[in-house]
């Protein structure tokens, strides 16, 4: 099974999650600095104050990448270590992290990839308001602009917003993520002021006349009906709405999608937010769509969520590869052709370190073949897909799950920092070299 040549295999990271670092070099606060640091926000009040302290052994992780045969490296920027306020002058420390980082890879010849937010707002903006407050998407622009001042010269490929859903959801619906709120109302206006900050990017990109590709990053949840019912194909509808044509059809079609304007209803928050010319911004043409695949949803005729297949440690997680052959090819069929990249794809497995210090994750090793695999047949029947990043490099700090689940090809063990490549980064490392299975 061999992929088209050149094809860019890769991994993917985010700032918050692995660096570190947290008070260094003029880094402002994070809304994750302070939801990790409120006791009982995360498991065992784990914080990513040390993470996988890959702010000062970045030169390490690159040799590893090295090592690996990595073409592709998805990274993000921390917004509050290039403003520690959300706004102002650059801090010229926080922008020579970076400019190290996409050094070094390009020294070993793997590709950048930089996401612009990967949800570490400062905690400033989020004083005022985060992103229920339309300035913030401004201030994204403003950020946006300067880091590719800075940057553009030497990053071929940007992203924007990651999973703005999963802020939407976890952040301002159910609570377990930073902002930690509970509100539908505002959870959508986010939700616009997301896809607005989007849009700016891709304008300010535009404007800085560099020479980058860019796009957003959406994790995408195919959705099936949990039985044959017209109800639940109908319930099953709308729910795809909320998960996926939000996003998507707003930026590639320049409007959100009727049915779930009508389920929020005229007079909600977000509704009401969508002022003239904002849509135009947000469907700025994009140069590809990243995406993020990771589970199938089944949908009730009462509009609930059953579970059909095995999960992972992460209990949101069902095992679906089918899954992301059928995602490839419906946001090809529906929003095409625009090139695809996949920006994550993995799951935490119980991985331990043995004392012959080898790392046994083949449970990994069977996730990624199969899921591959899709991705293949999705090449072969016409999904422009360019290149696939497993979510994690390192094992880092999962969000409100703390250090306890391990998604990484590479195991940390975090007393030490020690990096020890899994059995899964070995079988990796071969795919790449044959590109293919
Ligand atoms: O760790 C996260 C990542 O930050 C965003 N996508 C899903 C991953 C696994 O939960």
């Amino acid at each position: 099974m061999r992929f088209p040549p050149g094809f860019g295999w890769g991994a993917a990271t985010s700032a918050y999650q692995i660096e570190g670092a947290a008070k260094e070099d003029g880094r402002g606060e994070s809304i994750w600095d302070t939801f990790s640091h409120t006791p009982g926000r995360t498991r065992n009040g784990d914080t990513g104050d040390v993470a996988a302290d890959h702010y000062h052994r970045y030169a390490q992780d690159l040799d590893l990448m090295r090592d690996l045969g990595l073409r592709s490296y998805r990274f993000s920027i921390s917004w509050p270590r290039v403003q520690a306020d959300g706004s102002g002058r650059p801090n010229q420390r926080g922008l020579d992290f970076y400019r190290r980082l996409v050094d070094g890879l390009h020294e070993r010849a793997i590709t950048p990839m930089a996401t612009l937010f990967h949800w570490d707002l400062p905690q400033a903006l989020q004083d005022a308001g985060g992103w229920e407050n339309r300035d913030t998407a401004e201030r994204f622009g403003d950020y946006a602009e300067a880091v590719f001042h800075a940057l553009g010269d030497r990053v071929p490929v940007w992203l924007t917003v990651n999973e703005p859903k999963t802020v939407v959801q976890n952040g301002y619906l159910w609570g377990h993520h930073a902002p930690g709120r509970q509100d539908p109302a505002a959870a959508y206006l986010v939700a616009h002021h997301l896809q607005l900050a989007h849009g700016l990017a891709v304008r300010a990109l535009r404007a800085a006349h560099v020479e980058g590709r860019i796009g957003p990053a959406l994790n995408l949840h195919p959705c099936y009906p949990a039985d044959d019912t017209a109800e639940a194909a109908t319930a099953t509808r709308l729910y795809d709405g909320y998960e996926n044509r939000l996003y998507l059809d707003s930026i590639f079609k320049g409007a959100y999608p009727e049915d779930v304007l009508a389920d929020l209803g005229a007079e909600s928050r977000m509704v009401r937010g969508v002022r003239d010319g904002n849509l135009k911004i947000i469907s700025s043409p994009v140069d590809l769509l990243a995406v993020q695949y990771y589970t199938p949803i089944y949908v009730t005729a009462q509009g609930d969520t059953v579970r059909r297949w095995p999960t992972s440690e992460a209990e949101w997680q069902q095992i679906y590869p089918e899954g992301m052959y059928d995602i490839l090819t419906r946001v090809t069929r529906d929003y095409g052709p625009v090139p695809i990249t996949i920006t994550e794809n993995g799951l935490p497995c119980p991985d331990t370190l043995a004392a012959d210090g080898t790392v046994d994750d083949s449970a990994r090793i069977d996730f990624l073949r199969d899921h591959f695999a899709a991705a293949h047949r999705a090449i072969q029947d016409g999904v422009p897909l360019e290149s696939y990043h497993v979510w994690s490099l390192p094992d880092n700090f999962e969000w409100a799950e703390g250090y306890e689940q391990r998604w990484g090809l590479v195991y940390v063990e975090y007393p030490t920092q020690r990096r020890v490549l899994k059995r899964s980064a070995h079988w990796y490392r071969d795919v790449i070299r044959r590109n293919g299975l």
